[in-house]
């Protein structure tokens, strides 16, 4: 639907009276209303990068979701005022992934006499608390673009990893991209004593995954995969590694939002395409592509936009323009100095995986 005219034109004027001095990122997964507005588009972490790559821009307004502007906070420098549009717009994936769960999760490893082999592996998708435990125990984020060489890292570093938050980028991308066994995977539920799991599981197991997962990717099934294939005959089916593992081992291509988006680019013209993920990339892309003859579909017509992602809209995003036009910080999102440290080992580590 097209945006507000009368918010549009306040947006513009907004930002034209900031200029320099405020920066917009937008999240592939956010609606075209708010991305028309962003600076630069991409992934959780490139958006971080591209923030701290500009140290004049006093104020990052971060269109996406809370995890996503604590590491934008975390990677920006001190005088560099990450905001948020819609404090409700949270993840809840990274929601799954409590400080004091993965703290308890770490006295039942220790109980288990285990801990000092287990090295965490934490996808970006989870909170500050959640990146400076990884960093506090030697561990590394990761991305989707990623997650393979950071595994390979972790390994090196010890015998077993802890992936957080979500099952499934960690169970897809050890048993698809590193040849490892579902047997060799354990599903630790927080809500359960130990996890659910029995000391002699855990000891046997080389990856444990924390039982996270996606509301909009996990929601794609094998079904949706055989259906499109039927209704497409020739559709290359394309997912994101935060799918379920058996809609990811029936598809064609796996790969994060930006692999996702240079294999559309590099597609020829005449072929179809069935993409699992969130419908705000997808739509856009179809739109984008629809004049070089490529066809471009949403790999299951009853899942749904990721509904955090969608809090920020036009309405969010004007008023945090306008506030900061007139001076007003406002919703402000701010990693405490100690979290920010931890966090930021983990992150380097990533940045210097190999
Ligand atoms: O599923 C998400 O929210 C993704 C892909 C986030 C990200 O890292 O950009
Ligand atoms: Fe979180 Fe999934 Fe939404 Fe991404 S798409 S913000 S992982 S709930």
């Amino acid at each position: 639907s097209p945006s507000d005219p009368d918010l549009v034109e306040r947006a513009r004027a907004a930002k034209a009276k900031l200029g320099d001095k405020v920066f917009v990122l937008g999240h592939h997964y956010q609606r075209d209303e708010v991305i028309q507005f962003a600076d630069v588009t991409g992934d959780s972490f490139k958006l971080a990068r591209d923030a701290a790559a500009r140290p004049q821009a006093e104020y990052i307004v971060f269109c996406g979701v809370h995890f996503m502007a604590e590491s934008a906070d975390i990677l920006t420098g001190d005088d560099q005022k990450v905001v948020l549009p819609d404090l409700a717009a949270g993840c809840s994936m990274a929601d799954m992934a409590t400080a004091e769960q993965v703290a308890e999760c770490w006295d039942v490893l220790t109980e288990a006499g285990i801990a000092e082999q287990v090295v965490p592996v934490s996808y970006m998708n989870s909170s500050a608390d959640i990146k400076a435990f990884t960093g506090k125990h030697g561990g590394t984020i990761c991305t989707s673009s990623n997650a393979q060489r950071a595994l390979d890292w972790a390994f090196q570093q010890g015998e077993k990893v802890l992936f957080l938050p979500d099952q499934h980028l960690g169970r897809n991308t050890a048993v698809r991209d590193m040849g490892m066994s579902l047997e060799d995977c354990v599903v630790y539920n927080p809500h359960r004593p130990n996890g659910g799991l029995t000391a002699e599981e855990l000891r046997a197991a080389k990856m444990i995954l924390w039982r996270g997962h996606c509301s909009v990717h996990g929601r794609f099934s094998l079904d949706s995969v055989n259906e499109v294939r039927e209704r497409i005959p020739g559709v290359n089916v394309l997912v994101h590694p935060e799918c379920r593992h058996e809609v990811v081992a029936a598809a064609d291509y796996v790969g994060s939002t930006e692999y996702i988006i240079k294999t559309l680019e590099a597609a020829p013209a005449g072929s179809k395409w069935a993409i699992g993920t969130e419908l705000n990339l997808v739509r856009r892309l179809a739109n984008r592509f629809a004049s070089e003859d490529k066809e471009i579909v949403f790999l299951d017509r009853t899942v749904c936009f990721c509904s955090t992602m969608n809090r920020i809209d036009l309405p969010h995003l004007v008023w945090a323009l306008e506030s900061l036009a007139e001076g007003t910080l406002v919703n402000r999102i701010e990693v405490d100095k100690e979290t920010e440290a931890f966090a930021k080992l983990a992150l380097e580590r990533m940045l210097a995986l190999p």
